[in-house]
């Protein structure tokens, strides 16, 4: 994970202080690489523990072409959960207290982040035992499941780019066209967040696939870590799915950030050593790509250190 240390290191040493849409400040550098080469093993951080079950519910999520948060809910996977929150709170059916900006009032304000944190567990149990509710509620709009699996074709279809590619990939394999976006410029205002992880490419060469991702924006810290293991993944995924090796993994970044308050756990992550990467095991061989469950991918030894606290920039 040296690429992912050295990426800290940069920006802490020689990036810009800037402000960003959250009001918290972050230090950031434009346009910067990491390669992983997927034969090292499994690129998921050691300097510190980093919950791969989650990483492996969301990106088959995404696979299904799911945007309800209730799938992801039934699998305790709560990373999408203030994104629909947000909508039900605004909503003229939801008479609980005011929720305005409630991401930045609970980070200064504990009374308050008790009472949201109250409203949060009653919309998960609504989310999760009222189909009606969960079908208006839970639903996130056009992201990415919707954007990879059934873009809007502008004449009243959609295309499956994640079929479409696969199909490239095993028919076509020299062509520079396999291509996922999920960057939908008619669609970004409706999305509760616009895609971080905007376009992704593959290219076959001697039997291997590798992948390359471009990041618009990059919370290293929080957001960076989940980013490369779910792309290497994805990878493993789609090599499995077209008969092909895992090669590499790509990661190009946009503006690529440490927000202010967690330069204290960067810092410290910067002291750890890292150590050997796990290995990813993949059950189940008779199921396709779309009907993998969590439960049928793994890591096998992973040893990182321990958990290092941070707060999320809303
Ligand atoms: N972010 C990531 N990776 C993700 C994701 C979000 O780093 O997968 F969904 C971070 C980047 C940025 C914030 O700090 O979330 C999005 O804010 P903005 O839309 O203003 O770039």
């Amino acid at each position: 994970m040296e690429p992912y240390l050295q990426l800290c290191r940069t920006i802490m040493e020689n990036g810009t202080d800037k402000g960003d849409r959250t009001g918290t400040g972050t230090r950031s550098t434009f346009g910067h690489q990491m390669r992983f080469n997927l034969e090292d093993g499994f690129p998921l951080l050691t300097t510190k523990k980093t919950a791969f079950r989650l990483i492996v519910s969301e990106l088959l999520w995404f696979l299904k072409g799911d945007t309800n948060v209730r799938t992801l809910m039934q699998e305790n996977n709560r990373i999408w959960d203030e994104w629909a929150f947000e909508k039900w709170a605004a909503s003229p059916e939801y008479d609980g207290p005011d929720m305005t900006d409630f991401g930045r009032r609970a980070a200064s304000d504990p009374a308050f982040k008790w009472t949201l944190d109250e409203e949060m567990e009653k919309f998960r149990g609504r989310i999760l035992s009222d189909d009606g509710f969960a079908r208006k509620y839970g639903d996130l709009g056009p992201v990415y499941g919707r954007q990879w699996r059934s873009w809007p074709d502008g004449k009243g279809g959609t295309i499956d780019q994640i079929k479409n590619v696969i199909d490239s990939i095993q028919n076509n394999p020299d062509s520079r066209r396999h291509i996922v976006s999920a960057w939908n410029p008619a669609e970004v205002e409706d999305m509760a967040l616009p895609p971080c992880h905007t376009l992704f490419q593959f290219y076959v060469a001697n039997g291997k696939l590798s992948c390359q991702l471009y990041q618009r924006s990059a919370d290293v810290f929080l957001g960076v870590p989940f980013n490369i293991a779910s792309y290497a993944l994805l990878t493993h995924l789609i090599a499995r799915e077209t008969g092909l090796e895992p090669g590499e993994f790509i990661h190009t970044l946009g503006d690529a950030h440490i927000y202010s308050n967690h330069f204290d756990q960067v810092t410290e992550q910067l002291t750890r050593t890292p150590r050997p990467l796990p290995e990813l095991v993949i059950e189940a061989p008779a199921k396709s790509i779309f009907d993998l469950e969590t439960g049928d991918i793994r890591v096998e030894g992973y040893d990182p250190h321990p958990k290092i606290k941070a707060p999320i920039a809303v």
